[in-house]
């Protein structure tokens, strides 16, 4: 007789870390897995302002359905996906990134404590280049494809990058996947070349890679290594924008490339 297995997950669930835990507890942790995951991080009103200038904007634009509550964000019928570097995504982009609230939120006391951490350092230089990122659906090419943010980022390779998503986000929106322990093995060329994802290049991946992600809830914030390899995972809803914010962390005193210091996208943020 046949019996009944559980289906297959490409994803274990994170491992949780506790927001109260020592610094040492912390960094044990992100020495051996290479992220940290934490559930309500951030109080969910600062992410859910932020979520709303973001939709605002996005209705300016003509691409939200509405009929429906601006904070579904749900894409109006017949609008077709765009991404980051279009001329109609960088306007939209270019405003949020002006929006004192957007540039304010990696500055929430709960992701200072973890960074400091981190660091083992009172002084944290937060990254002048804040990223946002508007995932549209019907558009899996454009998923970033597993990489190491040192490749982008470069400067010292003590740095951590915090993603959050701007709303609830379950797997199915598209969340984030880290390789548990990726880290050690330093960096790794990125050979792999997606011209039509965001960030263009990529990794290459085995299936000896121990995937892990969850859904995440308005608060929940994942912090990686520079070395961590990690994706995001397509938006698979039939419309809905996923929205998120990452943000990246190191001591002052260290290393940084001068593009860290300037807009994301080379964006002129100056009127
Ligand atoms: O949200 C995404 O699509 C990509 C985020 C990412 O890879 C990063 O934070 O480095």
């Amino acid at each position: 007789m046949m019996t009944a297995s559980a289906p297959k997950t490409d994803y274990a669930p994170f491992n949780e870390s506790d927001p109260a835990a020592d610094a040492d507890t912390l960094r044990a942790r992100m020495e051996t897995d290479g992220y940290l995951f934490f559930r309500g991080l951030v109080h969910e009103d600062e992410v859910l302002a932020v979520r709303r200038a973001m939709l605002e904007f996005c209705a300016e634009a003509g691409w939200l359905d509405t009929s429906r509550d601006l904070m579904e964000g749900i894409v109006a019928p017949g609008v077709n996906p765009t991404t980051e570097g279009r001329a109609d995504y960088n306007a939209v982009y270019r405003k949020i990134l002006k929006h004192p609230g957007f540039d304010a939120f990696p500055e929430q006391p709960g992701l200072l404590t973890v960074a400091r951490a981190l660091l083992e350092s009172e002084e944290v230089l937060v990254h002048p280049r804040r990223i946002g990122r508007i995932t549209f659906p019907n558009n899996p090419e454009a998923t970033t494809p597993a990489h190491q943010d040192h490749f982008y980022i470069r400067g010292t390779v003590a740095t951590y990058s915090c993603w959050v998503p701007l709303g609830d986000c379950p797997i199915t929106l598209g969340g984030l996947a880290v390789a548990r322990g990726s880290h050690k093995q330093g960096f790794i060329e990125h050979t792999e070349r997606f011209p039509a994802a965001v960030g263009g290049r990529g990794v290459p991946t085995d299936e000896s890679i121990e995937w892990h992600s969850s859904d995440f809830a308005p608060g929940d914030a994942l912090f990686f290594h520079a070395y961590t390899i990690h994706k995001a995972l397509p938006n698979r809803t039939e419309n809905r924008l996923r929205l998120s914010t990452d943000n990246r962390y190191q001591r002052p005193a260290e290393e940084i490339h001068p593009g860290a210091l300037k807009p994301h996208l080379g964006l002129d943020l100056s009127e």
